[in-house]
């Protein structure tokens, strides 16, 4: 019996605002990570183990300020894309605005793709809570629930969420739990 399972790859957009903090997000994370050079893009493969066998993202990571954005950039960069997560940044709200028209375009292009959204700068927070309706206007817009998290890169909280909740939505396993061990 072949007791080593195969690693299921997926590929995944990192999408918000300019200063959101998409790079330190993906650079604090203490799961397994490798960038990968290409030119204009930040491109990583993140690694996890999970309680149903491992998974690896491919998470590129959108620039703004490098390429502006439009219809033809999003096909061209995620011909094939399994999830999404959505960032903005809690202490700004024109933020959460902008990350609602990008993924409206994202949905139109991959429609029944999985999305999760993610306020990150908890400790610097300034929209009140009721002001955080981005991920339920997209819930009632698409006819599905999308789930949003509340983390803090800078404090190191809430890193795991965004990524376990997509990993759940793209593997289909409601019950998933990452348990990889932070990096040696
Ligand atoms: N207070 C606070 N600041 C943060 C947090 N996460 C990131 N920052 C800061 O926000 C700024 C932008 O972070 P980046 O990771 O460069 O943002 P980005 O989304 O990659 O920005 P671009 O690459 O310019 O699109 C930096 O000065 C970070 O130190 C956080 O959780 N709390
Ligand atoms: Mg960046």
């Amino acid at each position: 019996m072949n007791l080593i399972q195969k690693e299921r790859t997926f590929e995944v957009a990192l999408i918000g605002d300019v200063d959101v903090g998409k790079s330190e997000f993906t650079h604090s994370s203490q799961f397994k990570m490798r960038k990968y050079p290409v030119e204009d893009l930040e491109y990583y493969r993140f690694q996890f183990e999970t309680n149903h066998g491992p998974v690896a993202l491919n998470l590129l990571c959108y620039e703004d300020r490098h390429l502006g954005w439009t219809m033809d950039h999003i096909k061209t960069l995620w011909p094939a894309c399994h999830g999404a997560i959505g960032m903005f940044d809690l202490s700004n709200q024109a933020t959460q605005f902008h990350l609602g028209t990008r993924m409206s375009l994202f949905n139109k292009i991959f429609p029944s793709v999985p999305v999760v959204i993610c306020g990150n700068k908890k400790d610097i927070r300034t929209i009140k809570p009721e002001n955080l309706t981005l991920h339920q206007k997209l819930g009632e817009k698409w006819g599905r629930k999308i789930i949003s998290h509340s983390i803090s890169v800078k404090k190191n909280q809430g890193l795991n969420l965004p990524f376990e909740t997509l990993i759940k939505e793209m593997t289909g396993h409601s019950d998933l739990r990452i348990i990889t061990s932070p990096e040696e």
